[in-house]
C-alpha cells in the first residue's frame, strides 16, 4: 500500500492535468490559443500512474498529447500555459507551442507533433543511460495509432537487442484520429492483423501487459514492475494501457465518428472518479479533502492563465534563436 502522502499526491496531479485541459478547451474556443492542440482529459491515470514510479534523472518522451505527461513529470504550469498562448515566458519562450514542450531540468524530453518520433528519442536516451552506467530509465509515451510507424517498431527491436532501459507505454485510446486501428474486429483490419500492441511486443523478445488505464493503481503497480525490471538492466516492457480521450482527436474536432452514449459510457469509470471512490472507500481522504485538492488545482490553473495573460510576446528580434533554423538559408 502506497503512503497516503503519495497517493494524495497522484490524485492532485490527475485533477491539476484535468482542470488544465478543461481550462485550455474553453480558452481554445474562445480563440486565446493559436496552433493545433490536443487534450488529454480522460487519459490522466496513465500519465500519472507510469510517472509516479520515476525518479531524478529518468527521462520521458511524449506525444502530440503532451499536457499530461508534462504535469505529472513537474513541468512548471504557468510556463506551459503562457507556452500555450506563444509568450516570452514560456517553457520554450513561446516559440514551441502546445506540441513541443519540452523541459530537460525534470526530465522531460519533449511533445511531438510526429506520430511515433518518441520511440527514437527514447531509446537514444536509454542508450545513454547505460552507457554511463545509472540505473536510471525511460518512459515512451505513444498512441495505439503510433504503434505501427516505422520508428516505433524499430525502436522496440533495437531496445530488445541492446537491452535498454525503456518502458514503452501504449496509450491506447482506442482512437487514431477518427479510426479504430487496433480494436479487436470482425470486420477486416485496418492497420494491424494483431490482435493487440500486448501480443505483438512478445515477437520483439518484449514481456507485455495489458492494463487497465482508467485505473491509476492498477499503471502504476504495471509500471513498478516494469521500471524495477529495468532499472536491474534486465531491459525493456511494454504496457498497453486500455484509456479514453474525452475530447476532439484536436480542438475543433466535428467528432462524427463516434456517439454521445459512447463518451458517457466511458465516463462512468473516469479515472479521477474511480481513484476518489478508492480513496474514500480506504480511509485516506474524505470527499472535502479531496475537494479542497480539486479547487487548489482549478486556482493554480487560473494563476497560470492570468500569468500568461499578462506575459510579452517574444521579440521580433528573437525569431531565429533557440531554433533550428539558417536565417541565410
Ligand atoms: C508521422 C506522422 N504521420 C501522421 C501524422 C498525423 N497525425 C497526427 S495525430 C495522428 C494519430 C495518432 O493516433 P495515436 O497514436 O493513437 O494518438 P492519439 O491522437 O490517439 O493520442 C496522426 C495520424 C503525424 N503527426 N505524424
Ligand atoms: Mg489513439
Amino acid at each position: 500500500m502506497l503512503p497516503p502522502e503519495k497517493l494524495l499526491d497522484m490524485y492532485y496531479k490527475m485533477v491539476l492535468i484535468r482542470a488544465f485541459e478543461d481550462k485550455v478547451h474553453e480558452l481554445f474556443a474562445q480563440g486565446k490559443i493559436p496552433g493545433f492542440v490536443h487534450l488529454y482529459a480522460g487519459e490522466e491515470a496513465v500519465a500519472v500512474g507510469v510517472i509516479s514510479n520515476l525518479k531524478k534523472g529518468d527521462y520521458i518522451t511524449s506525444t502530440h498529447r503532451g499536457h499530461g505527461h508534462c504535469i505529472a513529470m513537474g513541468v512548471d504550469i504557468k510556463g506551459m500555459m503562457a507556452e500555450l498562448f506563444g509568450r516570452k515566458t514560456g517553457t520554450c519562450k513561446g516559440k514551441g507551442g502546445s506540441m513541443h514542450i519540452a523541459d530537460f531540468e525534470v526530465g522531460m524530453l519533449g511533445a511531438n507533433g510526429i506520430v511515433g518520433a518518441g520511440g527514437p528519442l527514447a531509446v537514444g536516451a536509454a542508450l545513454a543511460l547505460k552507457y554511463k552506467g545509472t540505473d536510471n530509465v525511460v518512459v515512451c509515451f505513444a498512441g495505439d495509432g503510433a504503434q505501427n510507424q516505422g520508428a516505433i517498431l524499430e525502436s522496440l527491436n533495437l531496445a530488445a537487442i541492446w537491452k535498454l532501459p525503456v518502458i514503452f507505454v501504449v496509450e491506447d485510446n482506442q482512437y487514431a484520429i477518427s479510426l479504430r486501428s487496433l480494436t479487436p474486429s470482425k470486420l477486416q483490419p485496418r492497420t494491424s492483423t494483431a490482435r493487440s500492441v500486448a501480443e505483438r511486443a512478445v515477437g520483439f523478445g518484449i514481456p507485455s501487459v495489458t492494463v487497465d488505464g482508467q485505473d491509476v493503481l492498477a499503471v502504476y503497480e504495471a509500471a513498478k514492475a516494469a521500471v524495477e525490471r529495468a532499472r536491474r538492466g534486465e531491459g525493456p516492457s511494454l504496457l498497453d494501457c486500455k484509456t479514453y480521450r474525452y475530447y476532439g482527436h484536436f480542438e475543433g474536432d466535428p467528432m462524427v465518428y463516434r456517439s454521445v452514449e459512447e463518451i458517457e459510457e466511458w465516463r462512468k469509470r473516469d479515472p479521477i472518479l474511480l481513484f476518489k471512490q478508492r480513496l474514500i472507500r480506504d480511509g485516506i481522504a474524505t470527499e472535502e479533502l479531496l475537494e479542497d485538492i480539486r479547487r487548489r488545482a482549478v486556482k493554480e490553473v487560473e494563476d497560470a492563465v492570468e500569468f500568461a495573460e499578462r506575459s510579452p510576446y517574444p521579440e521580433p528580434s528573437e525569431a531565429y534563436t533557440d531554433v533550428f533554423t539558417d536565417p541565410y538559408y
